[in-house]
């Protein structure tokens, strides 16, 4: 069916999706021709639909949620500016600078001049580069290890295979912590760094950082923590009072750190921040990047993977660190902690289910009182048939729930209503 012209449909059809072409995703060849809008948007939207909204409720168990509304309208002015190309945009690559001096503010850094940093699309490429730069400092280690505990995020993996670098994985202790005895025993001299996780991908838990600093001391050891969830939730937490071992770089052991603005720091997707610590006037840091030189802006050295990379959520996070300040980002957080709370709260009565772990920011796992793989893969696939979706970690037997900033405690009661009813009917 030709659509071409604007008078053809009434406003009426455009949302009758039955006059398209219901075939418009199984074509197989490019366009000839470009067609207007009403021919495609409702076959697009249509399929869009199956896509699962945040302001439903349902996605209970992901480290993201829509971006806070002045970044979304950050973002979308500023589409433009690419951080590919600095020379291009020093405005732009001003505000970055700026943007990494103001998160290690919030992450412990005492001297603004001894650090640097740049925004990346995500905790992996934050890691990437963080390993990166360790392995760049240390060229006389041949068969490079890192150790880090089994709580893992897989972006390690993918390290580890794009690096050719051995992870050494020390295991957990019943409390999930990590078993630090193992930890030490796992470094030698090949050990080009010493992993630390604030915020596990799983339960959110907070690696002894602390202890992590003192044993990166003894071997003089390079430090990264990755933060990517746990960096922009502690520090308001702490404010609220809770306590934890220090896990920033007010340990002066910690050399880099991975923290990203698109979980709980509601900007939009993809951000990531890479922070690094210099450990003297050599500017160690700089060494681990790369030289662009020929660029039409003018050359310049990069710690990024990405070569064209997004400026608009630079700006977008900055404006959004202005408008909300400390004290707005705590109280999106306190609202998440709180409804951690109503949530355990509400798992106190069911006694077919047990906390994985007390938490220890928004992030917490259940399991079967009788802890049972099978029983938690069936749960998990009836909370989806229902339409709910949490994480579902395998390896630990566990069912994950983030607080993120989408969720209310209306859903959480409509969630624990169908909860109920499953364990009944299945359990
Ligand atoms: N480090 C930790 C501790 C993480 O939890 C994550 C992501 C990363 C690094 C990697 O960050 P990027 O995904 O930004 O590269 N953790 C989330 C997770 O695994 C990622 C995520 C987010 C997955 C939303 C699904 C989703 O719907 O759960």
């Amino acid at each position: 069916m030709e659509l071409s012209s604007k008078s053809y449909i009434s406003f009426d059809e455009i949302f009758s999706p039955e006059i398209f072409s219901p075939d418009i995703l199984s074509t197989v060849t490019f366009p000839k021709t470009g067609k207007n809008p009403k021919t495609w948007q409702i076959p697009l939207e249509n399929t869009l639909k199956n896509d699962i909204p945040y302001n439903s409720g349902r996605i209970l168990g992901a480290m993201s949620t829509p971006p806070h509304e002045i970044a979304a309208k950050l973002y979308a002015k500023y589409i433009d500016r690419n951080l590919g190309d600095r020379g291009l945009n020093p405005g732009t690559a001003k505000l970055e600078n700026h943007l990494v001096t103001l998160m290690g503010n919030l992450l412990g850094v005492d001297d603004s001049t001894q650090f640097g940093g740049n925004m990346t699309s995500g905790g992996t490429e934050s890691n990437l580069i963080a390993m990166n730069l360790a392995k760049t400092l240390q060229p006389h280690i041949q068969r490079p290890n890192i150790v880090i505990s089994e709580a893992a995020h897989y972006s390690f993996e993918k390290i580890s295979h794009l690096m050719n670098i051995e992870l050494r994985y020390a295991p957990l202790l019943p409390d999930f912590t990590p078993d630090m005895d193992k930890f030490e025993a796992l470094i030698d001299d090949n050990t080009i760094s010493l992993v630390g996780i604030a915020g596990t991908s799983a339960l959110g838990l907070v690696d002894p950082i602390d202890q992590m600093a003192k044993l990166a001391r003894k071997y003089h050891k390079f430090l990264h923590v990755d933060g990517a969830f746990g960096g922009f939730v502690l520090p308001f937490l702490e404010e609220l009072g809770l306590k934890y071992p220090q896990y920033d770089f007010r340990l002066p052991e910690v050399s880099t750190f991975s923290v990203d603005p698109h979980k709980m720091g509601m900007n939009i997707n993809p951000s990531g921040l890479f922070l690094a610590r210099n450990s003297g006037s050599d500017k160690d840091h700089d060494q681990g990047g790369f030289q662009i030189p020929y660029l039409a802006g003018g050359g310049h050295q990069t710690f990024n993977i990405l070569g064209t990379r997004p400026g608009a959520p630079v700006i977008a996070f900055w404006g959004l660190i202005q408008y909300l300040g400390f004290q707005g980002f705590s109280q999106i957080i306190k609202k998440s902690w709180n409804l951690t709370h109503l949530l355990q709260e509400y798992l106190s009565d069911i006694p077919q289910l047990q906390v994985v772990a007390p938490p220890q920011m928004n992030v917490l796992g259940i399991q079967f009182s009788n802890p049972n793989k099978n029983n938690t893969r069936k749960l998990n696939q009836k909370l989806r048939d229902r339409g709910w979706y949490l994480g579902h970690f395998d390896q630990c037997d566990l069912l994950r729930f983030v607080m993120m900033p989408h969720v209310s405690s209306e859903h959480l009661g409509a969630f624990i209503g169908d909860l109920k009813q499953i364990l009944r009917d299945y359990f």
